[in-house]
């Protein structure tokens, strides 16, 4: 007999609302969900086959020692003996923890995660922030005194919208949670508003809009000659907005920007001076107009830079924290009663080979190849990996590959034996996404509305078989080297040490109350639904523990909410996240200011006659959806595109294989000539490349393509951030001949 079971889509950031029909326990059909408030029931090709993903035969079952399947006692135990010998030989430094992206959609990597790295207490923790968006947070640590105050781009109101280095008809959205993106930009368009995309791809979102190409990592000049021109053009407005008097560093930032001029950018960037002029008046002259970027601004030389200039840009014309602009999105489950004002820093270690400095508590992936495979003191000797695959993802990936072997010990938390796992002595298998209860504790805080949404597991999991919230407690107890006290006692030393604070602070719904009265009132079956409630109840919305009688619980989330809750569109709450010393938005870090001389100094640097970017495509979902038969194929290949005036040049036609050549590596790919990209730049897309020798992904390997990791540079980072550079990595391209070995 088939039932309907309704919950959130866990794989990317638009957290759809998904309808699934169910045989059993196994899915046989899949809709979006039309009664979800947000997504209103969009779906797109990866949610629609989500029954194929979780019934995927190579999905591990059971955990594996040395590839053997194994118990889960005896897996826990090899762990357990793994990182404690290691910790007792060489120190806890010794052991590195890598964070990958599947456990920023999860209850249980937020959850736990940060219990296990707080227990390992290492200084060697990694995750995929630096592939990624590690600049903005420094940005906004800076800017905000917060690293997650990331402002989103007020999409549904929004009169222009100026769009770098994202393309979210492909990726769904990052760092804005929108569901139907395409939709909610074609509605920008049909109000009169409008949409400039700049990317050195003519993509889909681009044809959604006005479309102007950018020569890869050159953004922070293109935007840095808008302030300028705002300065120079007296468009700047924050003394009549109502953001005067809340900003400081404003004359610091106009000093900065004099010599950028349009002019003194356009050959660097390939941007006319005149649309750099139009594109400022027009952004100034806006009614409600935001600035929205993405991936391929952060991962660029330059990345924080850009970040900050596109905060800059929303601030300098009025538009941060205003509808229609800019805004930061309240969560419920973030108590907005803890506002601390403090220095935001990095750097507080270094990293021990390159010397990097630590950002958030992490040291960049681009290093980690550097410190398990260079011997000495303080050497890395053992590694957790928690839903990641850096073989593929990080810079120079295939450096890892070689270096792994290396370890002493290896455990990941994966349902797949894959590139990076099939080097791990420990693999534990997290249950479907079926199986799994769902909250995005990491995504919600970036929603273009306030939106709840709670989904209890579709499928009971069987008896024995632990949750990744268990998973990870376990990890986190073994991390502690404390034996006694199993993951319970892990959760409830973090309820009463949450409570015990919320009891003293003023603001707090519960301030003056017991907490050991407090707990009792706590409803859920896990120790992660223990905690979620908690959340929600001392959140923005919550029901304070009764202080606001109708406010959200978790029960009342889940049972009188099951397609979600609209919480709302975004309001103005600019103090409400602002934690900076001076309590104003700080428009100049002094550690920004001081990266300008490396952009000054770029003016004059000769230019690779080729540059490497990335490329998404909306099947894919990085390196681990390619094991689904019906994702894979068609135009989701792994292809280098390269305009067709430099294919002719280099005498390659389409289908025709080249071979491309960086200071990292070297790797062949079949040509795919279009005109969509800028002559001088070419895309391969990442997450491909699944030819190693003892995986378990028989279909991802049948479509095997090549990892543009390979060609990627470890020893480029952003410097303020530590983050991996993806976007316009010089490489050479040749035509392999007929004949000739590739
Ligand atoms: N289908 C699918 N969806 C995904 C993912 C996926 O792999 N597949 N991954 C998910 C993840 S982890 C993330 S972080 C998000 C990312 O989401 P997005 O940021 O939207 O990512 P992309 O689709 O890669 O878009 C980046 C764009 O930047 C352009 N670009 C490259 N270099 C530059 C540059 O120097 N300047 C400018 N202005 N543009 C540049 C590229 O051509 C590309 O069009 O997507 C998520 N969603
Ligand atoms: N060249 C290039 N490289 C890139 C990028 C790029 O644009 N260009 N993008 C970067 C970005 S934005 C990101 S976020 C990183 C991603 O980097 P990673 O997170 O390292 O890579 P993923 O491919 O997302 O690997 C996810 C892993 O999680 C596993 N997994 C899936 N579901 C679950 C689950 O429920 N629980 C657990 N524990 N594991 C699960 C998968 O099997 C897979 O092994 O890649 C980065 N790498
Ligand atoms: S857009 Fe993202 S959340 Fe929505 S169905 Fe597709 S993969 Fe899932
Ligand atoms: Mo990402």
């Amino acid at each position: 007999m088939s039932r309907t079971a309704f919950r959130t889509c866990p794989l990317c950031e638009a957290l759809c609302g998904l309808e699934l029909t169910l045989d059993g326990d196994r899915v046989t059909g899949v809709r979006g969900d039309a009664a979800d408030p947000f997504s209103k029931g969009f779906i797109c090709p990866k949610g629609a086959t989500l029954g194929s993903l979780d019934g995927d035969p190579d999905r591990l079952q059971a955990p594996l020692i040395g590839q053997v399947e194994a118990e889960w006692a005896d897996a826990f135990e090899a762990v357990r003996r793994g990182i404690r010998k290691v910790v007792d030989t060489y120190g806890k430094d010794a052991v590195a923890i890598y964070v990958g992206n599947p456990t920023a959609h999860s209850i249980a990597g937020p959850l736990y995660g940060s219990a296990v790295i707080k227990a390992l207490g290492t200084r060697n923790v990694y995750s995929a922030s630096t592939a990624d968006q590690m600049p903005k947070h420094v940005s906004s640590g800076h800017m905000f005194g917060n690293i997650m105050a990331i402002p989103v781009p007020d999409l549904d109101r929004t009169d222009y919208l100026l769009m770098l280095g994202a393309n979210p008809l492909e990726s769904n959205g990052s760092l804005c949670s929108a569901p139907d993106f395409p939709g909610r930009l074609k509605a920008l368009r049909a109000r009169g508003g409008k949409l400039v995309v700049v990317d050195p791809r003519r993509t889909r979102t681009a044809r959604l809009g006005e479309h102007l190409f950018i020569r890869p990592g050159t953004d922070a000049y293109f935007l840095i000659a808008l302030v300028h021109t705002l300065f120079a053009e007296d468009l700047v407005t924050i003394g009549s907005s109502h953001l005067d008097g809340r900003v400081t560093g404003l004359d610091d930032v106009r000093a900065l920007a004099v010599e950028f001029s349009p002019e003194t950018v356009a050959p660097i960037t390939g941007v006319p001076a005149q649309t750099i002029r139009t594109i400022a008046r027009d952004l100034a002259g806006a009614e409600r107009a935001a600035v929205y970027a993405r991936i391929g601004t952060c991962t660029q030389a330059y990345g924080t830079l850009a970040s900050w200039l596109v905060d800059v840009l929303n601030t300098l014309t009025g538009n941060l924290d205003r509808a229609g602009g800019a805004m930061f999105p309240k969560p419920a489950h973030t108590p907005v009663y803890r506002t601390r004002h403090r220095p935001y820093t990095t750097g507080r270690w270094t990293s021990r080979v390159r010397g990097l400095p630590e950002v958030n508590g992490e040291l960049p992936i681009a290093t980690l190849a550097d410190e398990i495979g260079t011997p000495g003191e303080g050497q890395i000797k053992a590694l957790i990996t928690i839903g990641g695959n850096p073989v593929l993802s990080a810079p120079n990936g295939a450096r890892l590959d070689e270096v792994f072997p290396a370890l002493e010990f290896m455990v990941s938390v994966d349902p797949y034996l894959n590139e990076t796992t099939r080097h791990a002595d420990v693999v534990l298998p997290p249950p479907r996404p079926t199986q799994t209860p769902h909250y995005d504790l990491a995504l919600l805080g970036f929603t273009v509305r306030n939106y709840a949404r709670y989904s209890p597991p579709s499928v009971a999991l069987p008896d024995g078989r632990p949750s990744e919230a268990e998973i990870l407690a376990r990890l986190a107890v073994i991390a502690s080297g404390l034996d006694d006290g199993g993951p319970e006692a892990l959760d409830e030393l973090i309820i009463g040490t949450t409570l015990a604070k919320a009891t003293e602070m003023a603001g707090s719904p519960v301030h003056g109350r017991k907490a050991a009265e407090l707990r009792p009132l706590l409803e859920g079956t896990t120790g992660a639904e223990l905690r979620l409630d908690l959340m929600l109840r001392l959140g923005p919305y919550g029901d304070g523990f009764g202080a606001t009688p109708d406010g959200l619980t978790l029960r009342r989330l889940r049972d009188d909410h099951p397609h979600g809750i609209d919480l709302g569109a975004l309001e103005p709450r600019l103090d409400e996240v602002l934690q900076t010393v001076s309590g104003m938005v700080e428009l100049c870090p002094p550690s920004f200011a001081a990266d300008v001389d490396r952009l000054r100094a770029g003016l004059d640097e000769e230019r690779a006659p080729f540059v490497l970017i990335g490329r998404r495509h909306l099947r894919s979902n990085n390196s681990w959806l390619h094991n689904v038969p019906e994702l894979v194929g068609g135009s989701n290949r792994c292809t280098l595109q390269l305009n067709p005036a430099d294919a002719a040049g280099l005498g390659v036609a389409a289908g025709e294989l080249v071979r491309i050549v960086s200071r990292a590596g070297t790797v062949t790919a079949t040509a795919e000539p279009t005109d969509e990209i800028m002559p001088g730049v070419v895309s391969l897309p990442h997450g491909w490349g699944h030819s190693s020798p003892g995986t378990r992904i028989h279909v991802a390997t049948e479509h095997a393509g090549v990892n543009v990791n390979t060609l990627t540079d470890e020893q480029e980072i952003d410097p303020l951030s530590g983050n991996a550079i993806f976007n316009g990595v010089p490489v050479r391209i040749a035509a392999v001949l007929e004949g000739l070995p590739g």
